[in-house]
């Protein structure tokens, strides 16, 4: 493996399905693997508690109402950096200044403003391992990787 593989968590929100390949594509070429891949429409209670850190703030409704609109796809994502290197390909918040300050960010080309964003990155690795227990939970099949062949998970 190479130094600082680690894995994180994105996932694709209901704008960024249609782009589904797309953002898949740009995952790959900036060398992630991804190793765990599940398709789920949110309830509101999970929303909530996905998105817990962000209940006071004033748009914690508007974004509610988003991420349950529509299918979701959450990824677990692996490679040197992963945290860091897929935050800087998922781009800033706001679809509109991602344009402007990252053209080549997943956000640039497949979100439209702060709300409908295409998709989510982990902040840190904290949250990595919280976001991805929260979508796949402590599943031991995980282990079952090393029966992949040795040259997968770079
Ligand atoms: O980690 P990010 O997704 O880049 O941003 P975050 O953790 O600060 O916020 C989580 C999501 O909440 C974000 O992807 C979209 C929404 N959000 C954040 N700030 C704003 C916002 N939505 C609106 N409408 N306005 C905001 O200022």
């Amino acid at each position: 493996l190479e130094p600082n593989h680690e894995a994180t968590f994105a996932m694709v929100k209901p704008d960024g399905l249609k782009n589904l390949g797309g953002i898949l594509e740009l995952i790959e070429n900036e060398g992630f693997v991804v190793s765990d891949a599940k398709m789920t429409l949110l309830s509101r209670e999970h929303a909530a508690l996905f998105y817990q850190e962000h209940d006071r703030r004033s748009f914690f409704g508007e974004l509610l109402e988003y991420i349950t609109s529509g299918p979701v796809v959450a990824l677990e994502l692996m490679r040197s950096n992963a945290v860091s290197e897929w935050r800087k390909l998922l781009g800033p918040t706001d679809a509109a200044k991602a344009i402007q300050d990252a053209p080549h960010s997943v956000r640039a080309k497949f979100g439209t403003d702060k709300t409908n964003n295409a998709a989510h990155g982990s902040d840190s690795p904290e949250a990595a391992a919280r976001e991805l227990n929260f979508f796949f939970g402590n599943d031991q099949n995980k282990s079952d990787r090393g029966a992949f062949p040795q040259s997968w998970a770079k």
